[in-house]
């Protein structure tokens, strides 16, 4: 809640009007609490089961939980099925080009700091045509929070091979199997330099969330992989990391620099070589943070640079920098 003091209203031709505020009036601004009602759009059109669902319920429930200010969110995204992601949401947003959902979110980002950028997407968007946005937006360190809903396939497209699908996999693509080796998404994280690195299953709503809160407070690229079942083309994928399926949900226990014996085998999520090792570990691996570092974003490098700038040029504003410019190249 915010008290502004009133300033008279104009009413267009300079003068007050007859219903203007006395000039000690107060506007009081009453902010509503964001729910999940609040930021709920359209009715999402996935697949009954699709594991999306659960990606977007769980990011409801952060905003909710942590009451953002709603004209504050941003929802980004490529093409695909998970990255119908904004429509879902009711808020600032964009479903933009396969695989440019990070150069759009850069630019809001860098010019638009006080926002909470969010992006959401698929294997394909992310980590094929998107691939070289991914490594250039993590090594940039540019803040937002990236949101891979990893379900090994090309699910909008029905069933093509992606560059997490596991060798052997069929597909439309890949009649008799895929071939080519898929690629790590913890691995390339950590050498493409993102600066928060974890990974999820979407039937693990707690720790989804739990996710999300870290790198939401994480300054920097932060991105999580979340295995997020495919029931149309790649039913069963992820059955392995289900507890429910027979499976096992390894969590990565994190150092918790107690100096007890037993702390010396947890991880410690500054450690990149310690990080790769994880993400060595064979299919469905472990779950939680892999990596953590606090090194400069690009949004605060810049910021150093702007400032110094504009204290060199004695407060100048952008208009009159520009003009100086213009007037320059005349
Ligand atoms: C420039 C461009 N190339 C290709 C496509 C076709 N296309 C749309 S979505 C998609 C891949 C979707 O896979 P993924 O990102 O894994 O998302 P999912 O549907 O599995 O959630 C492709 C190849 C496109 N829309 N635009
Ligand atoms: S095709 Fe697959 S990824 Fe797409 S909505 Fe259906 S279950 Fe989800
Ligand atoms: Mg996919």
């Amino acid at each position: 809640m915010s008290t502004d003091t009133n300033p008279t209203p104009p009413n267009g031709n300079g003068s007050t009007t007859a219903t203007a505020l006395p000039p000690d009036a107060t506007l009081e601004f009453v902010r509503e609490k964001v729910t999940k009602k609040a930021v709920t759009a359209d009715h999402p059109t996935w697949c009954p089961g699709c594991g999306d669902f659960a990606v977007l319920a769980s990011y409801y429930k952060v905003i909710e939980k942590r009451q953002l200010d709603h004209e504050k969110i941003v929802t980004l995204a490529g093409i695909g099925c998970s990255s119908r992601f904004p429509y879902f949401v009711n808020g600032y947003g964009a479903h933009f080009i396969h695989g440019r959902a990070v150069p759009l979110a850069s630019g809001i980002s860098l010019a638009r700091p006080d926002l909470h950028v969010f992006l959401f997407g698929g294997d394909g968007d992310g980590f094929s045509i998107g691939g070289n946005h991914l490594n250039h937006g993590a090594r940039k360190n540019i803040n937002m929070t990236y949101f891979i809903m990893d379900n090994f396939v090309y699910g909008l497209t029905k069933k093509q091979t992606s560059p997490t699908s596991p060798i052997g996999f069929k597909s439309k693509t890949d009649p008799t199997g895929a071939i080519d080796m898929p690629v790590n998404p913890m691995k390339q994280l950590i050498s493409a330099g993102a600066s928060f690195i974890a990974r999820t299953h979407a039937t693990q709503v707690n720790h989804m969330i739990q996710m999300i809160e870290r790198a939401m407070d994480h300054q920097g690229f932060s991105v999580i992989e979340c295995l997020s079942e495919c029931v149309e083309f790649y039913p069963g994928a992820f059955d392995p990391a289900n507890p429910r399926k027979g499976g096992s949900f390894e969590l990565i226990q994190e150092k918790k620099w107690d100096n007890t014996p037993e702390d010396e085998q947890r991880h410690d999520v500054t450690d990149e070589l310690a990080a790769y090792k994880l993400a060595s570990l064979p299919f469905p691996g472990v779950f939680g943070v892999f990596y953590e570092s606090d090194r400069p974003t690009k949004n605060s490098l810049e910021k150093k640079w702007i400032d110094s700038t504009r204290e060199k040029l004695g407060g100048a504003s952008d208009r009159d920098i520009l003009q100086k410019t213009f007037d320059r190249m005349k």
